[in-house]
């Protein structure tokens, strides 16, 4: 007997919202492994994915998915474990990842940028029996980090090299173009309203929450997007940023691209030297960003040394994009710009394609569902006046309903009527369309790039020259915010260097180090007692001094 991965009972939808997303048609039964089945039997020859000299044509990439979901149960995975992945931007991300999906077996998606620590606690969070990595990528070593990662949870039972020399680990392609063995071979593949796979949440507060995405809600939200965007055989994407996360993987990213027939081609990095002559020689016509990278390639497209004429569509989010670069992307690349206000806890915002300019430079879209519902509410949960901003709460056929088994993070999280908090505060302008202001809680976004203070607040504080710790964001005008710590030294204060590499040194990703760190004799408390970040915030725009980036932002 096979046990399929279910959502959980507090992360189901009740059953009414389950039966109406059903009789709408935005649930259709549809699995991962089914349309990746349907696209090879309509155009087997088409190309589905192009890295460097690597072409992968739609039964290729459906053999190498066979294959892997053989390898995973040859190797005694049973549909319902999950499975760490760890890849950078290479074609079999996409075999592993609709291996994993055939097979039944939940993949976790980490970022290339995420270390141990983090590694360590989506593994034991998600209860993961295996590890998937590429051994070395982008200079770091992640055979190393596998060694840790086994050393500390002896439940990881394999770990597994997708691509490359596997060494002392375990190859991905001993069967090469083989089949699933037909004795471990579950006798039906996953159901549609089952498990499909997990996201890591950027956190708020504390660490990384898991995001259980099931292949009703999430084909619906890749199949409506890819609609959205006019995706469909001839569509060339780009994927720049890594596609683990959230955007590029899914709105449409490269599975609205597979979705609708379309080709994937993978960049090895997002700048412009490496991207624009991938452009060039591909054809591309659509790629999404964060705007510190589209500020980069506004600045690179201007000495116009690439074709970039086969480009149509740029997609800009993650962040707020201001206005002013928002207004140069049309007269600068010749493209229509989307502005993209997402989460991987579900909803989605486009700008449409055929919007007046002004929508598409000045708001962050609107949903993508018309049963997407949408409230915006003071500090009290009541509806603010309309045109007002506040905080969005919202619920819908592709919002999860409860974060993967944390208890103390949904009853947070989410309304006791299934909203889930966005944390975001945003107003809705006359025409429909959301305007994002800012944000309600401690998650700084640099560049896209979501860390939570109090996370790394709480390796300050395990430094023995640390008395006390607090971490805000501070504005910054090429990656929307940066962090600060300040810092309230025990004895002799460490040196910021000696902080930040302690940080470092604790396993965490590289973008959660603090950018500056500040020691001040103490913090000012609010009413209830609480450290008044924003009087922290208030310190920090008075000295006004801009500092140099201690380290740039990916790409
Ligand atoms: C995307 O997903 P996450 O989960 O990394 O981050 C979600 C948060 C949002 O709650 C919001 O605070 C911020 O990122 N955000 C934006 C934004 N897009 C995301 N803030 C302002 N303007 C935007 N355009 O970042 C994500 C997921 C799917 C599609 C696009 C982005």
């Amino acid at each position: 007997m096979t046990r399929h991965p279910c959502l959980a009972v507090e992360q189901r939808w009740p059953d009414p919202f389950a039966e109406r997303y059903r009789q709408a048609g935005f649930w259709r039964g549809e699995t991962f492994a089914a349309v990746l089945r349907a696209r090879t039997a309509a155009a087997p020859d088409d190309i589905a994915v192009v890295a460097g000299e690597t072409r992968w044509r739609y039964r290729e990439l459906a053999a190498r998915a066979a294959a892997t979901a053989g390898r995973f149960l040859d190797l005694g995975y049973r549909p319902g474990d999950r499975v760490i992945v760890q890849l950078p931007n290479i074609p079999e991300f996409l075999s592993v990842a609709f291996g994993l999906f055939e097979a039944g077996i939940v993949p976790v998606f980490a970022l290339p940028a995420h270390r141990i620590t983090e590694i360590s606690h989506f593994a034991a969070a998600a209860e993961a029996s295996g590890y998937v990595i590429s051994g070395a990528a982008d200079g770091f070593d992640y055979c190393g980090l596998a060694d840790e990662l086994c050393r500390r949870l002896p439940a990881i039972r394999h770990v597994v090299v997708a691509a490359g020399d596997p060494g002392r680990f375990v190859a991905l392609t001993d069967r090469p173009g083989g089949t699933p063995a037909a004795s471990a071979a579950p006798a039906t593949g996953p159901q549609a309203s089952e498990v499909a796979l997990m996201q890591i949440s950027g956190g708020s507060t504390g660490l990384p929450k898991l995001i259980p995405r099931s292949h009703d809600d999430y084909l619906y939200s890749v199949r409506a997007s890819a609609e959205i965007c006019r995706l469909d055989r001839r569509s060339v994407y780009l994927g720049v940023l890594p596609i683990a996360h959230n955007f590029p993987m899914s709105s449409p990213g490269v599975f609205g691209t597979l979705y609708a027939g379309g080709t994937v081609v993978l960049s090895p990095a997002p700048s412009p030297e490496i991207a624009f002559p991938i452009i060039a020689r591909e054809r591309v016509t659509m790629t999404a960003m964060v705007p510190p990278l589209a500020l980069a390639w506004l600045e690179a497209a201007r000495t116009g040394r690439h074709d970039l004429s086969s480009l149509r569509v740029l997609q800009v989010g993650g962040a707020k994009f201001t206005p002013e670069a928002a207004r140069r992307v049309r007269p600068v690349l010749g493209t229509t710009l989307q502005q993209v206000f997402g989460m991987a806890e579900g909803l989605v915002n486009y700008t449409r394609l055929d919007d007046p300019e002004a929508v598409i430079v000045e708001t962050q879209g609107r949903p993508i569902s018309p049963d997407d519902e949408l409230l915006i509410v003071d500090d009290d949960d009541q509806p603010v006046a309309e045109g007002s901003a506040g905080h969005l709460l919202t619920r819908g056929p592709y919002t999860i309903r409860a974060y993967h088994n944390h208890p103390a993070a949904n009853a947070r999280s989410f309304t006791a009527e299934g909203f889930y908090r966005t944390g975001d505060v945003v107003r809705r302008t006359p025409d429909g369309n959301l305007v994002v202001q800012g944000r309600s809680n401690d998650l700084i976004n640099r560049g896209g790039e979501k860390l939570s203070a109090e996370e790394v607040e709480d390796h300050l504080l395990a430094h023995p020259q640390v008395h006390d710790a607090v971490m805000v964001a501070v504005p910054d005008r090429y990656l929307g915010e940066r962090s600060c710590a300040f810092v309230i030294a025990r004895g002799e204060p460490p040196k910021p260097a000696d902080l930040r590499a302690w940080v470092r040194d604790r396993g965490l990703a590289e973008f959660k180090v603090p950018d500056r760190v500040v020691f001040v004799d103490s913090f000012l408390t609010t009413a209830v007692g609480k450290i008044s970040r924003g009087d922290l915030r208030r310190r920090l725009a008075e000295q006004a001094a801009p500092s140099p980036p201690a380290h740039p932002a990916k790409g």
